[in-house]
C-alpha cells in the first residue's frame, strides 16, 4: 500500500483486538461526569500507551541526564537512547539517512525551522510560496511572515465543496517565480487526504521543493519518504501515541547541508570563538539546546508501539470507524458534515443548524465525550464553509463502535434540548 491512499479492510476489522489494545492506554479506564471516557479529540493530541509511559519513566528513573556531552555512564546511556530514538523515527518514515531526521517539538516548531533556516535563505523578493486553501495556521503564519519580510507572495490551491484541492488549479499556479510548495498530508478540520505524491511530482518538473506538513498523517497511515520523495516531512509527537514536546523534521540530506542553523547555542557548533563560529552538521545543527530528551525517547517507544500493533491494521480499523461514524452521524436530521472528500482520514467535523459548535461540546462533554468545537486553527477552511466553527470527532484505532453510537444518541439529544 502506498502512503496517502485510501485504506480498505478486509478482515482486519473483525480480528482487530480491540479490547487489548484498549487495555495498553491507562487514560482511557477513567470516567468522566461520572460517565466513562469517550476520546474523540486525537487530532488535537493522541493518548499514550503504558509502554510509552513505561520507556519515559525508565529514563527519569535510571538514565536521567544530559546528551552529547558527557564522557559517563548515564549521559551515554541518554546519548544512545535519543539517537536509538532518531534510527527508530528513520525507519519509521523510510529516510534514507537517520542524519535526515530532526527532532524539534512538534510540527508548528518543524515548519518554522525550514521557515528559518530554508525559506530565510533561499527565498527572496517576487518569489511565490504555494499554500492551499485548507491548511493549519502553523502552515499558513510562518509563510505569511516571512513573505512580509522578503517581499515575496503567497500564492493557495482553493479547493471544491468536498473539501478537495483542485489540482488542476495548483498546476496552473506552479511557475519560474516558485520556490516552494508546502501542504498539509491530511486535513486535521476536514479529513481530507491529499494527493500529495502526485503533487510533490508536479513540483518537481519545476525544480522547486516540497514541504509536506504530516502532523494528521503520521500517527493514522504508512508514510515513506523515499516513495513520495518530499523535501520537507514534519510532524508530532503528542498526535502520534508519544508525548508532548516530542517531534520530527524530515529533510534530504542535500537540502539541509545548505541550510542555515536555525537556533544558535549548544550541540550545534563544530567550533566557536569571538570572530567566528562553524556549524555542526545536520541533524546536530538544528538542535541547539539541550531537547526533549524524555519526550523523544517517548516518540521512538511510541513506533515500537504502533508496529507492534500493526500500522496497517490499525488504519484499516479507524477507516471502518470513519464510515460507520459518517453514516451514523449523517443520518441525523439537521446536521450537515463538513469536509467530504472521496479520500478521507479518520475525521468528522459537523455543524448543526442554529446550535453552536461550542454547545454541542459542552453537552458532549457532560456524558464524558471529548471532541474539539472551534475552528482547529484553520480559521481560512471556516471561512471557505462559511461556518463560524464545526464539532469534530476524530478517531484513533482504540475508540470503538460503541462510542459511536453514544455520540450519536447525543448529538440527537443536543438538538432536542434545543429544539
Ligand atoms: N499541522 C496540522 C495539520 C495540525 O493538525 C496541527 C495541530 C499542527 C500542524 C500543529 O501541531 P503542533 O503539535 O505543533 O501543535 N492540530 C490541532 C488540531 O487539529 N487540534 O488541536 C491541534
Amino acid at each position: 500500500m502506498s502512503a496517502g491512499t485510501l485504506i480498505t479492510p478486509e478482515s482486519p476489522v473483525s480480528t482487530w483486538p480491540i479490547e487489548r489494545i484498549r487495555a495498553d492506554f491507562p487514560v482511557l479506564q477513567q470516567t468522566v461526569n461520572g460517565k466513562p471516557l469517550i476520546y474523540l479529540d486525537n487530532s488535537a493530541s493522541s493518548q499514550v500507551p503504558q509502554v510509552v509511559i513505561d520507556r519515559g519513566s525508565i529514563y527519569l528513573e535510571q538514565e536521567h541526564s544530559n546528551i552529547h556531552r558527557g564522557v559517563h555512564y548515564l549521559s551515554q546511556k541518554a546519548t544512545t537512547a535519543y539517537e536509538g530514538a532518531r534510527e527508530k523515527v528513520k525507519r519509521f518514515i523510510n529516510a534514507r539517512d537517520v542524519r535526515e531526521c530532526i527532532f524539534v517539538r512538534g510540527a508548528t516548531e518543524g515548519i518554522n525551522l525550514v521557515m528559518h533556516s530554508y525559506g530565510r535563505k533561499f527565498i527572496g523578493a517576487g518569489d511565490e510560496i504555494i499554500i492551499s486553501a485548507m491548511e493549519h495556521h502553523a502552515n499558513i503564519v510562518p509563510w505569511q511572515m516571512l513573505c512580509e519580510e522578503k517581499g515575496a507572495r503567497l500564492r493557495v490551491i482553493p479547493m471544491n465543496d468536498a473539501g478537495e484541492l483542485l489540482i488542476d488549479e495548483y498546476d496552473g499556479l506552479l511557475n519560474e517565480r516558485t520556490k516552494l510548495v508546502a501542504v498539509m498530508h491530511v486535513s486535521n478540520a476536514l479529513g481530507t487526504i491529499n494527493p500529495i505524491k502526485k503533487m510533490i511530482a508536479t513540483a518537481h518538473k519545476y525544480g522547486v521543493p516540497v514541504l509536506i506538513d504530516g502532523a494528521q498523517a503520521a500517527p493514522h497511515m504508512p508514510i515513506d519518504m523515499q516513495d513520495l520523495d518530499a523535501d520537507f516531512y514534519v510532524f508530532s509527537g503528542h498526535k502520534m501515541f508519544a508525548p508532548t514536546g516530542s517531534g520530527v523534521v524530515y529533510g534530504k540530506l542535500e537540502l539541509l547541508e545548505k541550510m542555515n542553523p536555525f537556533q544558535g547555542g549548544g550541540d550545534m557548533i563544530k567550533t566557536v570563538t569571538f570572530e567566528k563560529t562553524t556549524y555542526a552538521d545536520p541533524p546536530n545543527r538544528f538542535e541547539a539546546g539541550t531537547p526533549a530528551i524524555a519526550s523523544q525517547i517517548g516518540l521512538g517507544a511510541s513506533i515500537d508501539y504502533l508496529n507492534s500493533i500493526g500500522r496497517e491494521a490499525a488504519a484499516a480499523y479507524e477507516m471502518e470507524l470513519l464510515r460507520y461514524a459518517t453514516a451514523k452521524v449523517s443520518a441525523i436530521e439537521g446536521v450537515r458534515i463538513i469536509g467530504t472528500a472521496k479520500n478521507k482520514a479518520s475525521v468528522l467535523s459537523f455543524v448543526i443548524d442554529d446550535i453552536h459548535p461550542h454547545d454541542i461540546g459542552t453537552i458532549l462533554d457532560q456524558e464524558g465525550i471529548a471532541v474539539r468545537a472551534g475552528h482547529h486553527c484553520a480559521q481560512p477552511v471556516m471561512q471557505r464553509f462559511k461556518v463560524p466553527a464545526t464539532a469534530r470527532a476524530s478517531f484513533a484505532f482504540y475508540n470503538t463502535k460503541e462510542e459511536i453510537d453514544v455520540l450519536a444518541r447525543t448529538i440527537e439529544r443536543v438538538i432536542e434540548i434545543f429544539s
